[in-house]
C-alpha cells in the first residue's frame, strides 16, 4: 500500500451540467475532505451562479477564492496552460467530466503521477459493483484512471455523509422547539407545523397537480413546503398567483407554501423537520436517507426510460416489501404500467409511514456499515500508485 503524503492536495473537476446536484455534491466532497481529513481542496467549477444558490458565499466574479478552507476556481475553459507543478496529489473528475488537456499533459509530467479518479453518478444497480474502482489506462501518456462509484453496498463507494451530521440530525429532531423556530423563519405557521409537513422537491414532469388534488380532499390537514422555483406551473395553478418565495394558500386540507431556495445546511434541517420529502436526482436523494424519514424519489429522467431501471433497482434493494411505497414511487416517476391512481395509492401509503419511518432507520443501519464516501475515497487512493 502507498502513502499519501502529509499534506496532501486534491483538485476536483466540476461541470454544471444541469440543474444543483453536481455542485452540491462536488461542494459538500469538498469541504468534507478539508474539514475532516485535513486535505487541501481546490473546487474547479464552471459555473458559479449555480454554486453560489446553493452557497450563497460564493462570489461569482472571482476567479480564485477561498470557501470554508477550500480553494474555489473559477474554470473558464480548456485552454488553461498547467505545469507539473499545478497538478494535485488526487485529481478527480467528477461524472466523467472533461479536464482541460494541458491540466492531463501536466499530470503525465509528474513525478510521482497523481491519483486520478473519475467519481461516477449514484445507481444501484448491480453491475456498478463490477465497474467501482476499474482502471482505465490512458492511450498515450504514462497514467491511468481510476473509476470510483458511489453506492448503496460494500462493494461500491458508499454514500457522502459527513461525521457529525447524524448526531446534528438527531439534536434537532428532539427539539421541537428548534424545529418550529427553523419553520417560522420560513415562513411556516404554528397550525401548518402541526399538520403533515411535505417538502416538494421534483423535476417538472412529476405528477404534482393530481397528488395535490389529492391532498386537498384528505381528511387531515397537509402543509406541501416547495422551494420557489419547483413545480411552478402546478403551484401557481394551486395558488392562483405566482409562486414566488412566501407565497401560500389554503384549500380544502391542503395548504401550499412557497420556500426560498435555502442554503445547502438548511435544506437539511428541512428534510429533518418534514414528515415526509420528495426528492431528485443524487443530492437531495441521498440527504433524504440520512434524514430518517419517510421519502420519495423523483429520478432525473433520462433517453429510453433508461432512469426507470435505476429506479426499479433501488426500490428493489430499499423497498421491495411495502407495496404503497413501490406504488407511488412508480407512479411519481410515470414507470408503473398503468396510470397512477394517487386517490386510492395515498391512504394506503399514509397508513404505512410509521412502517415507512422504521424501515428508514434499518436501511440507514445497512447504509452505514458501507462507511462514508469521502473515507472509502482517500482509502482507495492510498492503494493506487
Ligand atoms: O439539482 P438536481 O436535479 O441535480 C441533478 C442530479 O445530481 C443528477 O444526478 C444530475 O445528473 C442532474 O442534476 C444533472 O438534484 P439534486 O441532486 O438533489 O441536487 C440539488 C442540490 O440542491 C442538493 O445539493 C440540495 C440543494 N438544495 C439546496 O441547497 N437548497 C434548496 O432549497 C434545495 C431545494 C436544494
Amino acid at each position: 500500500m502507498n502513502h499519501l503524503p502529509t499534506h496532501t492536495s486534491l483538485a476536483l473537476f466540476c461541470k454544471v451540467v444541469d440543474n444543483y446536484g453536481d455542485i452540491g455534491i462536488c461542494w459538500r466532497l469538498a469541504r468534507q475532505l478539508e474539514q475532516e481529513h485535513a486535505i487541501a481542496v481546490t473546487l474547479w467549477v464552471d459555473d458559479l451562479r449555480s454554486f453560489q444558490r446553493i452557497c450563497p458565499q460564493v462570489n461569482i466574479q472571482r476567479e480564485v477564492q477561498q470557501i470554508a478552507n477550500v480553494t474555489v476556481r473559477h474554470w473558464r475553459d480548456q485552454d488553461g496552460v498547467f505545469s507539473a507543478a499545478d497538478v494535485a496529489d488526487i485529481v478527480i473528475e467528477f461524472f466523467a467530466c472533461d479536464i482541460p488537456p494541458s491540466y492531463i499533459a501536466a499530470m503525465a509530467q509528474r513525478t510521482p503521477p497523481p491519483v486520478w479518479l473519475n467519481l461516477e453518478g449514484l445507481s444501484a444497480e448491480e453491475w456498478v459493483e463490477g465497474c467501482h474502482t476499474l482502471s482505465s489506462p490512458h492511450p498515450q501518456m504514462a497514467l491511468t484512471k481510476h473509476f470510483f462509484f458511489p453506492g448503496f453496498t460494500d462493494k461500491t463507494g458508499g454514500l457522502l455523509l459527513e461525521s457529525p451530521l447524524l448526531q446534528q440530525r438527531a439534536a434537532f429532531q428532539q427539539n421541537p422547539a428548534a424545529m418550529a423556530a427553523f419553520l417560522g423563519q420560513l415562513g411556516v405557521t404554528p397550525g401548518e407545523f402541526t399538520s403533515l409537513k411535505v417538502s416538494l422537491f421534483c423535476y417538472p414532469e412529476a405528477p404534482v397537480a393530481a397528488l395535490f388534488d389529492v391532498w386537498r380532499r384528505s381528511d387531515a390537514a397537509l402543509t406541501c413546503l416547495v422551494p420557489e422555483g419547483v413545480a411552478a406551473t402546478s403551484v401557481e395553478a394551486f395558488l392562483g398567483q405566482a409562486a414566488v418565495a412566501g407565497a401560500c394558500a389554503t384549500r380544502e386540507a391542503l395548504t401550499v407554501r412557497v420556500l426560498p431556495f435555502i442554503p445547502q445546511p438548511d435544506y437539511d434541517k428541512l428534510l429533518w423537520a418534514c414528515d415526509l420529502n420528495f426528492v431528485r436526482g443524487e443530492d437531495s436523494f441521498v440527504r433524504a436517507q440520512w434524514a430518517g424519514k419517510p421519502f420519495i424519489w423523483h429520478i432525473y429522467p433520462q433517453d429510453k426510460d433508461l432512469h426507470h431501471v435505476k429506479l426499479n433497482a433501488f426500490l428493489r434493494r430499499y423497498s421491495a416489501k411495502t407495496d404503497s411505497l413501490v406504488a407511488l414511487s412508480l407512479g411519481w416517476n410515470a414507470a408503473a404500467d398503468e396510470d397512477a391512481d394517487f386517490a386510492a395509492i395515498w391512504p394506503s401509503f399514509k397508513t404505512d409511514l410509521p412502517k415507512i419511518a422504521m424501515m428508514s432507520t434499518d436501511w440507514q443501519r445497512k447504509l452505514l456499515a458501507n462507511g462514508d464516501l469521502a473515507s472509502n475515497l482517500l482509502k482507495f487512493a492510498e492503494t493506487v500508485g
